[in-house]
């Protein structure tokens, strides 16, 4: 399908975690006029730690810079896991203008502001190192209620300490997470008078009117598979790539609505998995 635009963001391409076969699929079914990318694409964060860099990883940054060479405009808006691209805001690389933010007009006129939005998070923002150990810190975690409950055991000890009753409490604090998140970035948006705008960072995919401003969240490519395409018409869409395009054609929501807000018992023993990957944005 040829659409005007392509926004994906968070591909985090260096890490086990890329999908990076499905974005492949993704960018063969969508051909566009303008590619941008918004925000942690390669993630040097990571890659300090270890790289993991597959054939199909190489595929993608193949396929990007052909698109480029070939006429379409190729935007690269760093995130915060490529955070040292941010010194070259305004150049040009080859064929990929580098810039921290922009605004883009859509077919229909309406201007939306790009931007990875790592500024928006408190975490990251205030509590660099809490998001650094929030990871191992959970994994310590469970590692660590084995053992307590081994020796509740062991002890006789009456009663059980809840762990998935602690995870609860965090995931409350993930999903408050990324409400806060979402606020503060539309609160900025309508300051500046824009219609819109379409972000990335905290892997959860969006797109929806809050009164007269657009939100849209490109989503991910570690586990939701998501992107945004702009149509001719300037109609925005959020695709989800793991759906089968059958399925996807016969979905019943149609793209604007508004999706469910997360709710405590949608998110019951995945918790720990959740909250941490909310910290590891
Ligand atoms: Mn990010």
């Amino acid at each position: 399908m040829n659409v005007r635009s392509i926004f994906i963001s968070d591909v985090h391409l260096g890490t086990r975690g890329c999908q990076a076969e499905r974005l492949l699929d993704f960018l063969k079914d969508y051909e566009s006029d303008n590619l941008f990318l918004v925000g942690d694409i390669i993630d040097f964060w990571s890659m300090n730690r270890g790289i993991h860099w597959t054939p199909a990883q190489n595929t993608v940054v193949q396929k990007i810079l052909r698109r480029a060479r070939h006429g379409q405009q190729v935007m690269l808006i760093p995130g915060n896991h490529d955070e040292a691209m941010r010194e070259y805001d305004g150049v040009s690389f080859g064929d990929i203008l580098v810039r921290c933010e922009h605004i883009h007009v859509a077919a229909d006129g309406r201007r939306y502001l790009l931007l990875h939005g790592d500024e928006f998070d408190q975490v990251t923002r205030y509590h660099r190192w809490l998001a650094v150990i929030g990871d191992v810190g959970y994994n310590l975690l469970v590692r660590l209620n084995a053992s307590l409950s081994r020796l509740r055991r062991l002890l006789r000890r009456p009663g059980y300490w809840s762990l998935s009753g602690y995870a609860k409490s965090r995931v409350k604090r993930a999903v408050s997470f990324i409400f806060d998140f979402e606020d503060s970035v539309i609160r900025a948006v309508r300051e500046r008078g824009l219609d819109g705008v379409i972000c990335g960072h905290i892997h959860s995919a969006a797109l929806r009117r809050v009164d007269a401003v657009t939100y849209v969240n490109c989503g991910d490519w570690v586990d939701s598979c998501t992107g945004i395409v702009e149509h001719h018409d300037g109609r925005l869409e959020l695709i989800r790539a793991w759906q089968p395009v059958a399925a996807a054609a016969n979905a019943e929501a149609p793209p604007n609505t508004v999706p469910p807000a997360p709710t405590f018992d949608d998110v019951p023993q995945a918790g720990i998995a959740c909250t941490a990957e909310a910290l590891r944005l």
